[in-house]
């Protein structure tokens, strides 16, 4: 088992009973850097998520983590209250040798560790509708769960992180400054987005002048950011808590549409592969509108189709606005990683514009 200085380090800062056994990179996430721990004890096998959190991008660590305590605490009085189990519900956090829910290693770097929760699993994409369906449900029924958290107590762990104007914004910037010298190879992606730039306000604005209320949401709902219980198929817990924020019901939406109702995945460099199913978007319109429980106004559930739009053109911008400043900000694995993300995203955005009259008939059954 190889481990670097720095991950021996995190592994140490936490009291955690037993022998190390493995220590693997884990999960498929683009942010944080996650690892599996197992260990042995006397009473069996144990296993932890030990995550360094990107200090790139969570710049105020401590007042994330504020976050990420607040709502599991929130959430695991809940579920108790309701009978369930806080352990395989929502993510419990294992304190640091201070007594912290985090650790600063000896470089200034940010690690947390969490239970792993047995017996459940994140998908990259859809294996059948159930699966999707219950992650609606849940994902509604999370931002029930939280639609009375003190919001005024919540940090915003990423400036503008919705803000798809000010996201157009900065892409532009990228596209002048060039500072890899891409741009010239990707006018056509470029083009594509600078056409669409009236479609970034389509919600803002509703959100600006008050017609769209900001709720708590989770804000990163793709479909493995929750665990699926491996024997009863029902979506237990809602992970990645790094980005709970007030924000757009039909941006949470949106989120998951992209993600889980393309028929590709978000990387495929096939586009003829790539297209919304409007089977699953009608499957999960029905799980997150039940999962909501009622408590959406009417303009919010008009609006969740445009959330669809809107989330996938937005994650096409970020990709290529990355790719042409050096991906510094999501994981790759390979050269043009990003530029291939954009593309589906970009092709998502065309089919979804098309369709839109069906997502519209499709929600207005639900209403
Ligand atoms: P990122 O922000 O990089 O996406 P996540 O918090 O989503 O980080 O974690 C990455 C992956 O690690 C998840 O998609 C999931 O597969 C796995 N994971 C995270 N937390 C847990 C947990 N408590 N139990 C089991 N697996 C987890
Ligand atoms: C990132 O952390 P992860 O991989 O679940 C990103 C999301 C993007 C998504 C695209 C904090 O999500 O906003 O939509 O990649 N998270 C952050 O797959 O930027
Ligand atoms: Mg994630």
């Amino acid at each position: 088992m190889e481990i670097s200085n720095k991950v021996h380090e995190a592994i140490d800062g936490f009291k955690l009973p037993g022998e190390l056994k493995e220590c693997i990179r884990y999960g498929s996430g683009h942010i944080n850097d996650t690892y599996r721990l197992t260990y042995e004890t006397p009473k069996g096998t144990k296993r932890y998520i030990l995550q360094r959190m990107s200090k790139s991008i969570f710049k105020k660590p401590v007042e994330l983590m504020e976050n990420v305590s607040g709502v599991t605490a929130w959430l695991r009085k809940k579920i108790i209250e309701n009978g369930g189990d806080p352990e395989r519900e929502t993510l419990t956090l294992v304190k640091s040798n201070d007594g912290l829910p985090y650790f600063v290693d000896s470089t200034g770097e940010y690690w947390r560790v969490y239970l792993f929760i047995e017996g459940a699993t994140c998908y990259d994409a859809v294996k059948d509708d159930n699966d999707f369906y219950q992650s609606a449900v849940a994902f509604g029924h999370f931002q029930r769960l939280l639609a009375d958290y003190p919001a005024e107590t919540l940090h915003e762990t990423i400036k503008d992180f919705h803000n798809t104007p000010d996201r157009l914004e900065k892409f532009k910037k990228a596209v002048a400054e060039d500072i890899c010298g891409r741009a010239a190879s990707v006018q056509k992606e470029i083009d594509f987005i600078l056409e669409r730039e009236e479609l970034t306000h389509a919600l803002y604005d509703l959100q600006l002048d008050g017609r769209l209320p900001l709720r708590v949401t989770h804000n990163d709902t793709k479909l493995n950011n929750i665990m699926i219980d491996d024997e009863t198929g029902k979506a237990i817990c809602v992970i990645d808590l790094d980005t709970v924020m007030p924000g757009l019901t039909a941006n949470d939406f949106g989120d998951s549409i992209r993600f889980g109702a393309s028929t590709a995945l978000e990387d495929e460099q096939d586009l003829s592969k790539v297209s919304c199913d409007l089977h699953l978007f009608d499957v999960y319109a029905r799980g997150f509108i039940e999962g909501c429980g009622g408590a959406l106004t009417d303009l919010e559930i008009d609006m969740l189709p445009m959330g669809a739009i809107l989330m996938t053109f937005e994650n096409g911008i970020r990709f290529l606005t990355d790719h042409l400043e050096g991906d510094h900000y999501f994981h790759i694995h390979r050269e043009g990683h990003n530029l291939d993300r954009c593309r589906t995203q970009l092709t998502l955005v065309k089919d979804m514009q098309e369709k839109l009259p069906q997502m519209n008939a499709i929600i207005q059954k639900y209403k």
